[in-house]
């Protein structure tokens, strides 16, 4: 039986009576309550420059949660935050989550194009972010961000910098008890505001956290990859969000033991919850923070913390195996090494696990829901062979003909289930990204073998997924559009044996061809995430155009690939 509820702003969400018993009544500030009281002096996490029990972890998001109502943040309000691994990742997460704010997750490698995009999206009220990445300056980006949104007549964010915060309010202070920190723009009221958005009809308090969000609210709003333009906002709730952290934990056999090495950025769907931090946190483990992703980072704590479980992209595989070649001493204790976010190749997984002395577990998620996993037990063929089975029984996948509902035997995995997205954030309605009967369109090409294990085997997205660093071609073609002298641009993926996919820029372009270095120049400049560079760039007389008049990418591919 499928239920409707209404929502005054948006399309009606529509859900399945079978889902609610995978859900339960809990927010993630009251999880961190319950976990504070079970495990008060085990360690929660740990990082170059902290490490905090479960009671100061609890202690100090009460003091972060205060310190952003002193700024005017309340429940509901959209916040981005673009942290790098550490502590205050952590902190600043369950303090918003405290609040009912409503973390918007950046990346790390994010620049002023993309957080602006973030913050318009979201009408955020505030911006988190570190005072520098390496020599880039952070706080100089958000100050730029500001002045964009300013211009456009949108909201203002107020920032707020983990380190040293030169004119904006320092993350320290906000945490200081005391008098309120002086916000350097004043809150605005944000249009559309919605303090509460259900996307499940879990409304009873969390016993936890009586005066907190309900369970059923907005707890975050991912990013998606993007396939038509720029990331859409996912919207994620506790008790969706809490379920995806369970069936993880359960599929990665996490439990009071489990010592997490957080190598990719905490803000991925795949590093935070899959189980990820709020896996290994949820069982009384510990989170480690990796400051940086390189494998002699990554192993030095590994050998120090006793690290039993990670997650690795593909693309880091080959360097931990280099690694591993020298130190396999330090990987002692590491049991599962978690694998997804792109397609692992099939020889890669096979030498994978015996070279680290772990088990492999091919993980194929997303940040709109769906997570699959290969079991821990599962046969060795499956291991290296596929990319896992769902984590939650009622997850339904159909595979179908592209852009169709027609079942095929490979093809466009669709997915409905209850933690996977009805609709994006604000998205458009009606969306071509769902059917009508509400299932989402992955864009992945798969086949399912019989035991139910899927196998990605290609993408119908025009996304490119560099290491699992995702854009949409169309989001760097509309910036290759504006450069003088070309007349046609499209943004082509290429099979590349490290990183997935290389991107080619294919340009219709009068005179010399830019370089790639003068492209990734110029797409810096305009405020572009640096792995959107192209690899490559490939002039033509002409675009190829299908019959409808598009930009033909598969003939373009046929030309680019040897
Ligand atoms: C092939 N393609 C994969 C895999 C993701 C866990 C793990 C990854 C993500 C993630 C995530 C793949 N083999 N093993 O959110 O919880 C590609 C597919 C998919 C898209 C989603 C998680 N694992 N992919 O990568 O939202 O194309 O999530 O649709 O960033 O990554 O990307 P994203």
């Amino acid at each position: 039986m499928t239920q409707t509820i209404g929502q005054p702003d948006r399309t009606a969400l529509t859900f399945d009576q079978a889902y609610v018993k995978h859900w339960r009544n809990v927010t993630f500030g009251g999880e961190l309550r319950r976990w504070a009281r079970r495990w008060p002096g085990r360690t929660a996490v740990v990082d170059p420059g902290a490490r905090l029990t479960f009671h100061q972890l609890d202690a100090q998001a009460d003091l972060v949660a205060a310190g952003f109502a002193r700024l005017g943040l309340a429940r509901g309000d959209r916040v981005v935050v673009q942290l790098p691994n550490g502590a205050d990742f952590v902190l600043a997460w369950f303090g918003l989550q405290r609040l009912g704010a409503v973390p918007v997750h950046a990346m790390p490698a994010h620049r002023r194009d993309e957080i602006t995009h973030l913050a318009a999206a979201s009408g955020a009220r505030a911006l988190v972010v570190a005072d520098r990445q390496g020599r880039f300056d952070l706080r100089a980006m958000a100050e730029e961000v500001c002045a964009d949104l300013r211009t456009r007549g949108l909201t203002e964010p107020m920032v707020v910098v983990v380190g040293e915060p030169g004119r904006h309010i320092g993350f320290t202070d906000l945490r200081a008890a005391g008098p309120p920190p002086q916000p350097v723009s004043p809150a605005q009221p944000v249009p559309g505001h919605r303090p509460t958005l259900r996307l499940v009809p879990v409304e009873r308090a969390d016993p936890d956290d009586p005066a907190g969000p309900a369970p059923g609210d907005l707890a975050l709003l991912l990013i998606s990859g993007g396939t038509t333009g720029r990331p859409k906002l996912i919207p994620r709730s506790h008790t969706d969000y809490d379920l995806n952290v369970r069936l993880g934990v359960r599929a990665a056999g996490m439990d009071e033991s489990t010592v997490y090495l957080a190598v990719l950025p905490a803000g991925f769907n795949f590093t935070l919850a899959c189980p990820g931090v709020l896996g290994a946190l949820s069982v009384g483990g510990t989170v480690v923070m990796a400051p940086d992703p390189s494998p002699a980072t990554a192993f030095d704590l590994i050998e120090a913390e006793g690290v039993t479980h990670t997650a690795l992209t593909p693309a880091l595989v080959p360097h931990w195996l280099d690694e591993a070649r020298f130190r396999p001493q330090a990987l002692a204790t590491v049991r599962v090494v978690q694998v997804g976010g792109a397609r692992l190749p099939d020889e890669t997984a096979r030498t994978a696990g015996p070279a680290l002395g772990a088990t492999i577990q091919q993980v194929y998620g997303m940040a709109e829901g769906l997570v699959c996993y290969t079991a821990l037990d599962d046969p060795i063929e499956l291991v290296t062979t596929t990319q896992g089975r769902p984590g939650c029984p009622d997850d339904e996948l159909l595979v179908v003909r592209p852009g169709t509902t027609e079942p095929a035997q490979q093809g466009e995995l669709l997915v409905r289930g209850p933690y996977t997205l009805r609709a994006y954030y604000n998205g458009p309605q009606p969306d071509s990204s769902f059917t009508a009967d509400g299932f989402y369109r992955t864009g992945d090409e798969v086949r399912r073998l019989p035991g139910g294990h899927v196998v990605v085997v290609g993408r119908v997205k025009d996304q490119i997924n560099r290491g699992g660093e995702k854009y949409a071609a169309v989001e760097v073609e509309e910036h290759l559009l504006q450069l003088p002298g070309v007349g046609a641009a499209a943004i082509v993926a290429v099979p590349d044996p490290d990183w997935g996919d290389a991107a080619v820029a294919v340009l219709v372009h009068d005179g010399p061809a830019p370089t790639v270095r003068a492209l990734a120049a110029y797409l810096r400049g305009r405020g572009l995430a640096a792995y959107k560079a192209p690899q490559r760039v490939h002039l033509l007389p002409r675009m190829p155009l299908t019959a409808v008049g598009k930009v033909d990418k598969q003939a373009l591919r046929a030309l680019l690939t040897p």
